[in-house]
């Protein structure tokens, strides 16, 4: 007997062909419900995720820096008493339960938030100091830093990138949020010492501000090169934003004082649990 001819399908395919091509159908629908999980999972860890603790409300303290600092081993020694081994942080670690030494009477224990360091996995932490900011629950930024790798052109480079990217948003409020630069791992004998890390840190925020200047000019062809402050006028006020940090001036002229944040550079080692300095300092934001 002869075989039945194949039927022709309604796009056409025969049968045959119409089979074979339906074998995509499972890595498809595979894929295809990967994708939903992950979008998922992103738009949880975007929404939800990084604002649980704000949820919360309450006073809060954030530690930012860039990765290996010691955020996570400063987190782990100011929220338990003790130093744990760490891993760089993928995602934020947040405790609602955040007592500060000398104010255990306090009604409110605070809110205490450590950031990933890696470039990648900052935005959790620009949302985190917005929304804080917006909620007026922020009582300060810890922005640790390694100060053995400040002697190196690129690390300081990085640490100053990031810093300039807080403070823009520091001084979008009126006075500032309070940044703490904690010089970390100051019991090494290569760590650059406070006083001569601030006036590196002004020298490159100098250096980034000119730069980032430069390029908005660029793109704003034939305007003005600050055409994308959003703050105030050309008057030798602080300018916030965007755009424009610090006051006004010629290059070499960034200084830390002219902002309206306050910031301050403060050595310590969480290794050695010498930090006595950065809780005073977190005690007098905590009662402002
Ligand atoms: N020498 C020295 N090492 C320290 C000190 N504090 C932390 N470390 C070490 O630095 C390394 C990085 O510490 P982490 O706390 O994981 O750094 P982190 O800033 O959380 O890093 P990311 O999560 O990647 O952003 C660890 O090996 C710590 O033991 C310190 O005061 N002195
Ligand atoms: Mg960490």
């Amino acid at each position: 007997m002869s075989s039945p001819p194949e039927t022709a399908k309604p796009d056409g395919l025969t049968t045959h062909e119409a089979i074979s091509t339906s074998g995509y159908g499972l890595p498809v629908y595979i894929l295809a419900v990967g994708l939903i999980i992950i979008t998922a999972y992103f738009a949880y860890e975007l929404f939800f995720r990084k604002s649980k603790g704000l949820a919360a409300g309450g006073p809060t303290f954030i530690i930012a820096g860039p990765s290996g600092s010691g955020k996570t081993s400063l987190f782990t020694l100011l929220r338990y008493g003790e130093k744990s081994t760490t891993l760089p942080s993928v995602e934020q670690n947040i405790t609602t339960k955040f007592w500060l030494p000398n104010l255990l009477d306090t009604a409110k224990p605070f809110v205490l938030i450590d950031t990933p360091g890696h470039q990648k996995l900052r935005h959790g932490m620009f949302s985190a100091l917005q929304i804080a900011q917006a909620a007026r629950t922020i009582h300060g930024v810890l922005y640790v830093v390694d100060a053995s790798a400040m002697s190196r052109p690129e690390q300081l480079r990085e640490a100053a990138e990031y810093l300039y990217d807080i403070l823009r948003i520091t001084e979008r409020v009126r006075g500032g949020t309070d940044v703490l630069v904690g010089a970390n791992k100051s019991e090494l004998f290569t760590a650059v010492p406070a006083k001569r890390l601030r006036t590196l840190l002004e020298t490159e925020l100098d250096k980034i501000r000119e730069s980032r200047a430069k390029s908005v000019g660029k793109v704003s062809a034939g305007g003005d090169k600050h055409d994308s402050d959003d703050g105030d006028e050309d008057d030798g006020a602080v300018v916030g934003g965007s755009g424009w940090l610090g006051k006004r001036g010629e290059k070499g002229s960034f200084k830390l004082e002219d902002l309206e944040t306050d910031v301050m550079v403060i050595d310590g080692s969480v290794d050695n649990g010498k930090i006595d300095p950065w809780i005073a300092w977190m005690e007098e934001r905590a009662v402002n």
